[in-house]
């Protein structure tokens, strides 16, 4: 079998043999109406029957592994895709560093592995889930492509866990590949796993700031998965970061396109005061305040992501092989941590100071600074738009202790700057900082579907160029 292409002549497109492992194709074959049953339930509401401009991964080739066509979007093929398997490649990290990768799991890190992967699947139908009634408001027929490529392929993310499931941990493996299909975002009885995956996504906005933000958690966790010695995990995860590029894309164009109809309103009208919110709204524009209030709330809400700064789980999964550092194979040390040490922001006697810690603890919190130098690179291209139109105003990311429901800062108030704040002051303050109910009122009634081929809605500025170089007026969304 050729590796690189994908198997499209089953039920399952795959490039992992499924044909002859008859026990896992089973599985998989069995597990597929409940996904099914979950999409149609779950998935993009009201737009289930129409044709969308799809791209579908063909092979795992980076130089060109995908197709577009129009696809009615249950009829996508969900598939299983690994990157090839690197001939030779050594656990690169960890006390079992230099011997070759696994390509079984290690019995005594079955548990660990299992609760990373399940972690992993739960983010992918929950985000799908959050994003599911945006359809009906799309900016643009572009915009909604985008969403539901998005959506499609955070399903096959699904997909990728539930095999890793199915093929390596027995009956476990697929009583929690059911569960995956069970629990439900926001659910008071079975919420997602992670606290940002039970939040609403309840606009445009917040959904290009979802896929800056929090897909770019995704990219950091995976970028670190990939490096497990578990080798089809690794592979696994090489895949997905192929697929994940296109979904930061779409939050960081995004935001810069809305960044970019905002400022060209502004100075159509001769406003230079970027804090005038009144007037800048009369326009049919986000103002650039309210626009960074969302930023906050989903950096904030994503830094929790990364768990616990000084976390035995992650030291554990370091040394045992299975969850490395940011790009690990690019470091250049002993890739063992033994006696190192890492800065790591705590609040000590009160205030907010940084002290070394070992570095096998610290890691959580290295992924997560790691994180933030990448969140930067973006913002600094929104800054850029705003800086050509002479426009005062600077995006900027909040400190790490703003806004924490997890880890060292959970039980304090802090303001943007990092200032603790009582109780009183963070009731009085908060709505400086975050989204209030009226910029949540004023941006829904922004959200006016425009559905007219070529065509976008006031608050935000074309693409420069279109999916697959299509022209300007494409139906990229074919509306039953
Ligand atoms: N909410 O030792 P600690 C993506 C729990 S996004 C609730 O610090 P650890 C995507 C934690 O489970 C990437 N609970 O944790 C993006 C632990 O519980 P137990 C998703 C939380 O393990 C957009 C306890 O607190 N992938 O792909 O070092 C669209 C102690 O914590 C939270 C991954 O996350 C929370 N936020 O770090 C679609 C990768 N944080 O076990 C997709 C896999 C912590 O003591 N996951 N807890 O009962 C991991 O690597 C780690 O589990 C975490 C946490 C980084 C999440």
């Amino acid at each position: 079998m050729n590796i690189v292409n994908v198997d499209y002549d089953g039920l399952i497109p795959n490039n992992v043999g499924l044909g002859t492992d008859v026990r896992v194709k089973r599985a998989l074959e069995k597990w597929h109406p409940g996904y099914i049953n979950w999409w149609n339930d779950m998935g993009p509401e009201g737009f289930q029957e129409s044709l969308v401009y799809l791209r579908t991964a063909v092979s795992v080739d980076p130089k060109g592994w995908a197709k577009f066509d129009y696809v009615k979007m249950p009829d996508y093929r969900w598939g299983i895709l690994l990157a090839p398997q690197l001939q030779g490649r050594k656990i690169p990290f960890g006390k079992h560093k230099g011997e070759d990768a696994w390509q079984e799991v290690p019995g005594e890190y079955r548990a660990m592995l299992r609760r990373l992967i399940v972690i992993q699947g739960d983010t992918e139908p929950a985000s799908v889930e959050q994003q599911r009634y945006l359809g009906k408001t799309a900016p643009s027929l572009y915009d909604m492509r985008n969403l539901f490529q998005v959506n499609v392929e955070e399903g096959r993310h699904l997909w990728a866990m539930v095999y890793l499931l199915q093929k390596y941990f027995g009956t476990d493996g697929r009583e929690e590949a059911e569960a995956l299909l069970q629990r439900r975002s926001g659910d008071a009885d079975t919420p997602r796993m992670l606290g940002a995956f039970n939040e609403k996504t309840p606009d445009w906005l917040s959904f290009f700031m979802f896929t800056y933000f929090t897909d770019r958690d995704g990219k950091m966790q995976l970028e670190a998965l990939a490096q497990s010695g578990f080798d089809p995990l690794s592979r696994t995860c090489r895949f997905m970061l192929t697929e994940e590029a296109h979904h930061m894309f779409v939050g960081e164009t995004g935001v810069t396109r809305v960044v970019q109809r905002t400022c060209d309103a502004m100075k159509e009208a001769g406003i230079t005061d970027p804090n005038d919110i009144a007037r800048v709204r009369k326009l049919g524009v986000i103002d650039l305040p309210t626009l960074q209030k969302k930023a906050n709330m989903h950096f904030s809400l994503t830094l929790d992501l990364f768990g616990n700064e000084i976390s035995t789980n992650a030291a554990n999964a370091y040394h045992a092989g299975i969850k490395g550092r940011f790009r690990e194979d690019r470091l250049q040390d002993d890739h063992q941590l033994k006696g190192g040490t890492y800065p790591v922001l705590r609040l000590k006697d009160g205030k907010i100071q940084s002290e070394d810690a070992p570095a096998l603890s610290a890691l959580n919190m290295r992924l997560r600074d790691d994180y933030v130098v990448d969140c930067n690179l973006g913002i600094g291209r929104w800054n850029k738009v705003i800086e050509a139109a002479g426009i005062p105003f600077k995006i900027t990311l909040p400190h790490v202790a703003f806004h924490r429901h997890i880890g060292e800062f959970a039980g304090i108030h802090a303001d943007t700057s990092g200032k603790q704040l009582s109780d009183a002051e963070w009731e009085k303050q908060k709505g400086d900082y975050l989204p209030s109910d009226g910029d949540r009122d004023y941006i829904e009634s922004l959200m006016k579907p425009e559905t007219e081929p070529g065509k976008f809605a006031s608050w935000i500025a074309p693409p420069k160029v279109g999916i697959d170089n299509k022209p300007g007026e494409f139906e990229y969304v074919k509306i039953a």
